[in-house]
């Protein structure tokens, strides 16, 4: 038996705008109009201002916690901008604010959702997208459900978008999603934001693989790795595995590389596990400096017009948070409300009670009655 190659890959890497502003004009010819290229400025800008009052909101008791997005905004920017509002699905984790804004979900949503809202994860009607994902992979898993159901009803020129962490691509789900994805030939992309850390693990203790893009070839899926701080490089990567998805050619898997320039949540401080010098490092890679220079360079951005977005975004976030801070109280009537179609009665015992122990749920029993159970009686319970 001869010895040979039965398998060859290769990973390419993207990289068009630098973090210096140098641009590559073959590579990025006629992608993106300095128009579009203004308008992901603003957005990325508009969602910073927002992730920064977001992090006081909480050192401030007005949020339970909450993971910032900052220096990674060029990833879920350029992607979703390669997708289609109202037709694509975007299947979030929970670093990607700006994805969910694009394809319709009002920001003060994802503000209720981290003050422990339900209201935050009842997704409008006519938006595409799940509530953002906090348990770690689990949603991949939908997103390649809701693309096979695409593929069932031969619904033609639509696609789901799925982001995920470094950290996620070590969960089975992930596993399963890819290969459920990869041999049903569904429209789904994988978009991973390799942000070096999962929480305090570092990449390379996460994984033995020099790429996360590889990852993608076990399921023979076309994927390739970007320079996640390049709008231009996550637009055009994204693109292509869109057309390819609504052409019939199945999913594909893109790695995002990238920073996590905040702690890993509120609840979590960097500084006791990362070097401030690698920090320094990725602070000057940051894509939203990045983008200013490409447009200053096209003559399509200066000084006066950035003190007037910085106005404008920080009017646009006290709306936000208005919006989420003067929502009415929930009713209690709520937690009963929503679940069952017709309430169980033992929970409808719970709501008209609301005590949740058989004993102190029936009116008959002492518990109601003011006068308090007997030590034995409720110790059995
Ligand atoms: C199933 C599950 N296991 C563990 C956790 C705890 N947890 C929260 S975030 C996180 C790390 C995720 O890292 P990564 O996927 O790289 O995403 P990042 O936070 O870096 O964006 C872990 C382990 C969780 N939320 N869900
Ligand atoms: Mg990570």
């Amino acid at each position: 038996m001869p010895r040979e190659t039965v398998y060859n890959a290769k990973i390419e890497r993207i990289q068009i705008l630098d973090e210096d502003g140098n641009f590559d004009a073959k590579l990025g010819k006629g992608l993106l109009t300095n128009e579009q290229v203004v308008n992901a400025y603003e957005q990325m800008t508009i969602c910073r201002h927002l992730d920064e009052i977001a992090f006081k909101l909480q050192r401030s008791g007005r949020m339970g916690t909450y993971p910032q997005n900052k220096g990674q905004e060029a990833n879920p920017m350029g992607s979703a901008m390669a997708m289609v509002k109202g037709k694509d699905w975007v299947i979030p984790c929970y670093r990607e604010n700006i994805a969910m804004h694009l394809h319709g979900l009002p920001y003060h949503y994802i503000l209720l959702h981290w003050m422990g809202d339900e209201r935050g994860n009842q997704i409008p009607k006519g938006v595409n997208m799940a509530p953002l994902s906090v348990p770690i992979g689990t949603h991949m898993l939908h997103a390649t459900g809701i693309a096979w159901s695409m593929k069932l009803r031969k619904e033609k020129d639509r696609a789901v978008i799925t982001y995920f962490g470094d950290g996620a691509t070590s969960e089975g789900d992930f596993h399963g999603a890819m290969n459920f994805a990869s041999t049903l030939q569904v429209p789904v992309i994988f978009f991973c934001q390799n942000n070096q850390w999962a929480i305090s693990v570092p990449r390379e203790e996460q994984m033995n693989s020099p790429t996360v893009a590889q990852k993608a070839l076990a399921y023979e899926m076309p994927t390739v790795q970007v320079d996640g701080n390049d709008l231009f490089a996550v637009y055009k990567a994204t693109k292509e595995a869109r057309e390819r998805a609504i052409k019939g050619g199945g999913p594909s898997f893109i790695e995002g590389v990238t920073y996590r320039l905040g702690d890993h949540t509120t609840a979590d401080d960097a500084r006791r596990y990362r070097d401030q010098a690698e920090l320094d490092a990725w602070l000057a890679k940051d894509p939203l400096i990045r983008t200013r220079k490409y447009l200053e360079k096209q003559g399509a951005w200066d000084d006066k017009k950035q003190a007037k977005l910085d106005e404008r975004a920080q009017k646009i976030v006290t709306e936000i948070v208005r919006a989420a801070e003067g929502i009415e109280a929930p009713k209690t009537n709520d937690f009963f409300d929503h679940m069952f179609a017709e309430l169980p009665e033992a929970l409808r015992r719970q709501r008209d009670t609301m005590r949740t122990s058989s004993l102190g749920q029936d009116p008959s029993q002492i518990g109601l009655q003011g006068r308090s159970a007997p030590e034995t009686v409720e110790a059995g319970r």
